[in-house]
């Protein structure tokens, strides 16, 4: 677990940023090792975040609103297995995991400070929706939470409609990237004289050009933590050429299948990535599906070869961003309440117009 030093007799433990004003504060002063807050048992020290609270303060300090904490994804009555950005994972049992979306949001890739209330909620419904869509294997088992014995009824509550069972696998340490229009990282390197992604591309392409065909274009986490484009003789390397090609086949497969859905419904899918992993010999589709933080949605309306296209889900709390004095580092700027509201609603949005089903009665699914 990362520790920084934030001043000469202080350390902070690594977690989300939108934890530190009021949830959990842990302190720990005078230079000596900071163990973790009493009463939290060490399997969470990843998940917990400690801070100075006064310059002056000796010990732990902590304080703990469970509600904020669960929606930030914080089981404690679970191991806990892994984080990501906006996603945790813990144990249930040694098959069984439970994958829980939360309500943080990531802007130019750092977690804001508020949440966005219910957004994990609907990027779980989409999930979903597309396991279920897709009728492929997959890691999914339940989103009944009942069976969790170790649960109290405010965490089931908290959970509801933002978490699912899923079968452990071994996950394949590539993911799986799929692009059906050049954008993002790709088109930088395509403009840039060409990269990992712009292998097999013809030139003369703009920026948000459609490809003649899908294309692979696979990455690996690089120990920044960052995505970084391999090519495809790095790419069977590491997998081998079956495994390759396998993944090749279902992820160009599952994603046409998925922009031929997402075309009915007025909506260009420009790319998206994948994950999969190995339950015994069966290669399952893991992780969150087709959701806006997976997958670059556009309105069939506003795609313009040449020029940038605005994200579904993002655009409004970038634009907002935009305007303030902010150099991109963490901490981004305090959201307020509107700028929250408004970004919730095009999250509900993007919901109800890619599934065709009503938010309100996705939650009322779960009651
Ligand atoms: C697992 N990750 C990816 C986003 C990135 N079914 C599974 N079985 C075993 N392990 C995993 C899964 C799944 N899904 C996948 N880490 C563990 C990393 N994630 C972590 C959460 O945030």
């Amino acid at each position: 677990m990362p520790i920084f030093d934030v001043e000469s007799d202080h350390e902070l433990f690594i977690g989300h940023r939108e934890q530190l004003d009021t949830e959990l504060v842990g302190i720990g002063v005078g230079g000596k090792e900071i163990g973790d807050p009493p009463g939290i048992e060490s399997r969470h020290a990843g998940t917990l975040v400690a801070v100075p609270a006064r310059p002056d303060s000796i010990g732990w300090e902590m304080r703990r609103t469970p509600d904020r904490l669960l929606a930030s994804g914080h089981v404690l009555s679970l191991s806990h297995v892994a984080s990501g950005k906006v996603r945790e994972i813990y144990e249930i049992d040694p098959d069984h995991l439970l994958f829980v979306a939360t309500d943080r949001i990531s802007a130019y890739d750092v977690i804001l400070p508020q949440l966005i209330p219910d957004k994990g909620r609907v990027l779980t419904g989409l999930s979903l929706h597309f396991f279920d869509f897709l009728d492929t294997p997959n890691h999914l088992v339940s989103t009944d939470l009942s069976s969790v014995d170790e649960l109290t009824d405010q965490e089931r509550t908290e959970l509801e409609g933002r978490a699912m069972i899923v079968r452990r696998a071994e996950v394949v340490p590539v993911e799986c990237v799929v692009r059906g229009y050049l954008y993002g990282s790709s088109w930088r390197e395509y403009r840039d004289g060409g990269g990992p992604t712009t292998e097999h591309l013809p030139e003369g392409l703009r920026l948000a050009d459609k490809l003649d065909e899908p294309i692979f274009t696979p990455a690996t986490k690089a120990a920044t933590g960052h995505d970084e484009n391999i090519t495809e003789s790095q790419t069977r390397e590491i997998l081998g050429d079956d495994l390759y090609e396998e993944l090749r086949r279902r992820s160009i497969d599952i994603y046409t299948r998925a922009t031929e859905y997402a075309a009915a419904k007025g909506v260009i899918l420009a790319d998206t990535k994948f994950e999969f992993g190995f339950a015994g010999d069966e290669l399952l589709l893991i992780d969150e599906v087709l959701t806006p933080d997976s997958s670059r949605y556009w309105p069939v309306d506003e795609w313009e070869p040449g020029n940038e296209v605005p994200s579904f889900d993002k655009q409004y709390v970038r634009e907002w961003l935009e305007k303030q004095p902010w150099d991109k580092t963490p901490p981004a700027p305090d959201l307020p309440d509107e700028i929250v509201q408004g970004t919730r609603s095009r999250y509900v949005e993007a919901y109800e117009k890619i599934t065709g089903r009503s938010f309100d009665e996705y939650l009322e699914g779960r009651r």
